[in-house]
């Protein structure tokens, strides 16, 4: 395996020659490592399929499925599916997912420490993700924010990015708006935290999921507080010209992974009605998300 840190221009790190089939147990640590370190992998030339890319993602941790069976791909519901293809007359997947800054399962209590991205149809305009790196994102704040956001827990929730499923067509907003506060009600995580592998402290905190941020007494801070969070990261910036934006646009046989305690990310889709269709497997690694303990 041929790890070239920002290779080709790009954030993160190259790597050629790592066939997930042959690769052993050590060649999957040294992978991760390289993820911790580097943030984010492209792995180069690959080709599996979706049983194939499913236990790769085994190799790596443990894989849970996304809650909502919509996303999944038929034959592999470990596969998350972000796709505005028709399959005949059959839709499989869920079309302009992730387009809102975020990392996943950020709005849950146990988000997965990793993110797999295995792009299948690519298209020619407008592909890619766009990331923030949350680590130097922290070391970038203001003083006086880092202060008052010392201590802090911030809160998530899903409710602004829930996708209405088919079956709830002609149900009363209200009554799905209920159906998500019971099944994913809104949770609490340290504003700032370690990350359990690098110890580099995490800004978590994203345009998309974050609702709210807390004192150590429960007591809110001021909405204008997170409001200069998004601001100073970079996340209301609709040029994506900030300093600390960076995107990544992958090519056919690339398979992305990315630390998803450092990152957060935002889809960048297609506003032609060119096909894209994009598989994602998430795994829980050995360590801790975090330890609870906010910074
Ligand atoms: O449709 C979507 O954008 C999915 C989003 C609400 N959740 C992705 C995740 O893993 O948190
Ligand atoms: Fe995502």
């Amino acid at each position: 395996m041929d790890v070239q840190a920002g290779g080709e221009g790009r954030f993160g790190a190259t790597v050629r020659g790592f066939d997930p089939a042959t690769a052993s147990d050590d060649d999957f640590a040294a992978l991760k490592n390289s993820v911790y370190e580097h943030k984010i992998v492209i792995l180069k030339g690959q080709s599996l399929a979706p049983a194939e890319f499913v236990e790769m993602g085994r190799r790596m941790g443990r894989v849970e499925a996304y809650y909502e069976p919509m996303y999944h791909h038929p034959d592999e519901p470990d596969i998350f599916v972000s796709s505005n293809v028709s399959d005949g007359d059959k839709k499989v997947g869920v079309p302009k997912t992730g387009k809102f800054w975020h990392a996943d399962y950020q709005f849950m209590p146990k988000p997965f420490g990793l993110t797999l991205i295995y792009p299948q149809v690519i298209p020619a305009k407008n592909r890619g993700t766009y990331y923030i790196d949350m680590t130097e994102a922290a070391q970038r704040l203001s003083e006086g924010l880092k202060q008052s956001l010392s201590g802090t827990r911030s809160l998530f929730s899903v409710r602004r990015y829930f996708k209405i499923r088919p079956s709830d067509v002609y149900r009363p907003l209200g009554e799905v708006n209920e159906e998500v506060e019971r099944k994913t009600p809104t949770i609490a995580h340290p504003t700032f935290f370690r990350h359990p592998v690098t110890g580099a402290t995490v800004l978590y905190n994203s345009e998309g999921f974050t609702v709210g941020i807390e004192d150590a007494d429960g007591k809110s801070l001021d909405d204008g507080i997170l409001h200069q969070v998004l601001k100073e990261t970079g996340q209301l910036d609709m040029t994506f010209q900030a300093p600390g934006i960076h995107l990544v646009s992958p090519e056919q046989g690339d398979l992305l992974v990315w630390d998803n305690r450092a990152l957060i990310h935002r889809a960048l889709h297609t506003t032609t009605p060119e096909p894209t269709v994009s598989y994602r497997v998430t795994v829980h690694d050995e360590f801790p998300f975090h330890d609870d303990k906010p910074l």
